[in-house]
């Protein structure tokens, strides 16, 4: 957390990095069958100008958070990019998230402007007009709605606002271990050295071109992989959604992937995925969740392709890296890699005493990309930097002799499933409002396909008949779909320790076979 003041406008750097030709294509999101849709640099250069007026013409305070909950869509980048170069906020929701989760970002964030699809206008406008918002647009996945046909009015030319490196250009909202959940802040430092940084370890080129397949409202594909492409000036191949037999039909036009191991998992299961499909590939990065051992040993053995994985989180971008140069070592399944140029990492004890290299411990880190706290929750971000300004994890970890780290677990209670987090504290919250519900504990247990998967252990109040189906179905009206556990189970007691703890490890060992 230093306050120099350097005036970089994360736009501004990206934009310099356009080709001097803007009628180049930038992004070909293109359906599979369907009509062509390309976008050029000129396109994103126009669009994000004009909705940048827009928000000029709205006279919004200066860094105003402008919160987005629409479908993937390039309109949905112009809209990020326009926050930008405007000067103000980016706060991105899950689309999945409901009406209580929505309440609880607007009313802690207070947006000045809320951009939702056209089919939750009804309802996000109610929860934002009463927590104060003054400005809600919609925005559809089709280029629908009244942001863009508002913003169609406005000129397309537009300076970008000067910023200073410590200006925040993105809240992210990550759940906690307990309570609610905290908004990640973000400067444009934070994730302009961080982009800068990956340009270089990842060995962006001339000619690269992106297979873009995840979601755009985390960081995985929003700053990592969005990123990585506008600052290369690198043409994107842009999915709404990820399928892995339309992904692996475009790979031939591709030379980087990034994505979520379940993404790995899923191309691995069609026979499509061959040497030659992936004959242009110079890059496959995997993060966001474990990449578990056989998924890597799988993907090299089917496409020659040695998997970089490389590990980070919302509140400070990427950490660590498996190198992408030959003579900076090789890619070692099972490890995150080494710290990024820039990232001081360290492993300590619970006295906070680092440990001897090949030790388990917590994972602290320092660096330009790690985030300036959590949105008005000062104790919250005093809790989680040490008295040396590094940042706790929450990750479990070792660094070999040799300066690879290893993630081997986490001390913070969390489900990554499908590279979503779920926390369980805030499933069992829920759980134990309903009728009926004496007490609940969630636990993660391996998953073939989204990795780790939620499981909810449930106890009756005296006299009431539990069914645990029936309590999923009613926690899937109130929270975002992939946070549901898989399975209920209702039993007589949860097992504790002495001090009345609930020992999730006994029920994680119970239940680790469910989904073998
Ligand atoms: C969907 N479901 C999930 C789920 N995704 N359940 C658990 N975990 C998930 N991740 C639910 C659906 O709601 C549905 O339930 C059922 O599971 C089957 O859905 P599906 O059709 O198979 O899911 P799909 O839409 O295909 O989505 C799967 C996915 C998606 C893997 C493509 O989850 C995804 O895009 N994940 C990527 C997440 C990501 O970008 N993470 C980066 C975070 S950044 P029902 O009951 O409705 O049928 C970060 C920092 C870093 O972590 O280091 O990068
Ligand atoms: P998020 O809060 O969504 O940004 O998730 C960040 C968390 O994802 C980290 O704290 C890690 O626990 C986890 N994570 C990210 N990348 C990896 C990886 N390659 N291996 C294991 N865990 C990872």
């Amino acid at each position: 957390m230093s306050y120099t003041t350097d005036t970089q406008n994360l736009f501004a750097a990206l934009r310099a990095a356009f080709p001097a030709d803007l009628d180049q294509v930038a992004i070909d999101a293109t359906e599979p069958g369907g009509a062509p849709l390309r976008y050029s640099w000129r396109d994103l250069e126009r669009a994000s100008a004009m909705i940048a007026n827009l928000f000029a013409a709205l006279e919004l305070p200066p860094a105003s958070r402008i919160a987005v909950q629409v479908e993937k869509s390039v309109e949905a980048v112009m809209l990020y990019l326009a926050t930008l170069r405007a000067g103000h906020v980016f706060l991105p929701l899950n689309t999945a998230y409901q009406s209580a989760e929505i309440a609880y970002f607007i009313g802690n964030a207070e947006p000045a402007v809320v951009v939702c699809s056209p089919a939750s206008f009804g309802w996000v406008s109610q929860i934002a007009f009463q927590a104060g918002t003054r400005h809600v647009f919609t925005l559809g996945e089709d280029r629908s709605g009244t942001l863009l046909e508002r913003a169609s009015h406005c000129s397309d030319r537009h300076e970008p606002v000067a910023r200073g490196g410590d200006d925040l250009a993105a809240i992210l909202y990550t759940s906690g271990t307990t309570g609610r959940s905290k908004g990640a802040m973000l400067s444009h430092r934070n994730l302009l050295s961080n982009a800068r940084v990956l340009k270089d370890y990842w060995g962006w080129r001339p000619g690269d071109v992106l297979l873009h397949a995840l979601p755009i409202f985390h960081v995985h594909g929003l700053f990592i992989a969005l990123h990585g492409a506008l600052l290369n000036g690198s043409k994107m191949l842009w999915m709404a959604k990820f399928d892995p037999r339309a992904a692996i039909a475009r790979l031939p036009e591709a030379t980087v992937f990034m994505g979520v191991p379940t993404l790995y998992v899923r191309m691995l299961a069609e026979p499509a995925l061959t040497r030659e499909a992936v004959r242009n590939m110079r890059l496959f990065i995997s993060g966001s969740a474990p990449l578990l051992i056989e998924t890597f040993r799988d993907w090299q053995q089917r496409t020659g392709h040695t998997i970089l994985e490389r590990y980070g989180m919302s509140e400070t971008a990427m950490l660590t890296s498996n190198p992408y140069r030959a003579e900076d070592g090789e890619r070692r399944g099972g490890t995150v890699g080494f710290p990024l140029p820039g990232v001081a990492l360290r492993v300590v004890d619970d006295a906070g005493q680092p440990v001897p290299a090949g030790e388990v411990g917590g994972i602290q880190v320092k660096g330009p990309n790690v985030f300036q706290g959590y949105w008005r929750m000062p104790e919250k971000t005093a809790e989680e930097f040490t008295a040396d300004g590094f940042f706790k994890t929450g990750d479990v970890g070792r660094i070999d002799a040799d300066g690879y780290v290893t993630i081997v677990g986490r001390s913070k209670d969390l489900i990554i499933s499908g590279g979503y987090n779920v926390y369980p504290a805030e499933i069992e919250g829920f759980l134990n409002e309903m009728p009926g519900v004496a007490e609940s504990a969630v636990v993660g247990v391996p998953h073939p396909d989204f990795g780790e998967v939620g499981v909810a252990v449930l106890i009756a109040r005296p006299g009431a008949a539990l069914d645990g189906e029936a309590l999923l179905a009613r926690l899937k009206q109130q929270l975002a779909n992939f946070k549901i556990p898989k399975r209920a189970f209702v039993v007589e007691a949860l097992p504790r320790n002495t001090m009345g703890k609930v020992q999730k490890n006994l029920l994680r060992e119970q239940y680790k076979a469910l989904f073998a």
